[in-house]
């Protein structure tokens, strides 16, 4: 099995750090990505980490995973919301899945509350901001780990 997860982000998570701070903060999806791949290399993993606004790239990179990864850990971003396609892929690649959100889903407006990605996943993490996807590592190393007992 393939030593990597890849580390989806889906549209808008782009401009992290650099608008709205009072929600999403002022940590950059640059920074992100470094404090999630070093605690992969720390847990003896490899983190791809990407970012697209394309939901049909999205499903592509989750498809693609199927041969090249562990596991998935995702924040689809607003596709959350809408997204019965990337559920599917999800469903479709029989790796683990670890959803992730920077804001709590569920303190926002109703529309937010209801996730299509959360049925594909094993576990959620919402609320706490860049150290969730720290915590989404550890928890995917774990749970990878069982996985090869
Ligand atoms: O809290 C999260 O991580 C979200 O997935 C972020 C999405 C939102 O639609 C979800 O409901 C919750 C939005 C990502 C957009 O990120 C921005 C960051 C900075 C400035 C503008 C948008």
């Amino acid at each position: 099995m393939p030593n990597a997860i890849l580390v989806i982000n889906g549209p808008n998570l782009n401009l992290l750090g650099t608008r709205e701070p009072e929600i999403y903060g002022r940590t950059t999806l640059d920074d992100v990505k470094a404090a999630t791949t070093a605690q992969a290399k720390a847990r003896g993993l490899a983190a791809d980490f990407r970012q697209s606004n394309d939901e049909g790239e999205l499903v592509e990179w989750i498809q693609d995973a199927r041969a090249s990864a562990a596991g998935i850990i995702i924040n689809a971003g607003a596709y959350t919301h809408t997204s019965v396609a990337i559920l599917d892929a999800l469903q479709a690649c029989g790796k683990p899945v670890i959803e992730v959100h920077l804001s709590n889903i569920y303190k926002r407006e109703s529309f937010r509350h209801h996730s299509y990605v959360s049925p594909a996943a094993t576990g959620v993490i919402c609320g706490l901001g860049a150290q969730g996807y720290v915590l989404a590592v550890d928890a995917m190393a774990d749970l990878l780990s069982k996985v090869k007992t």
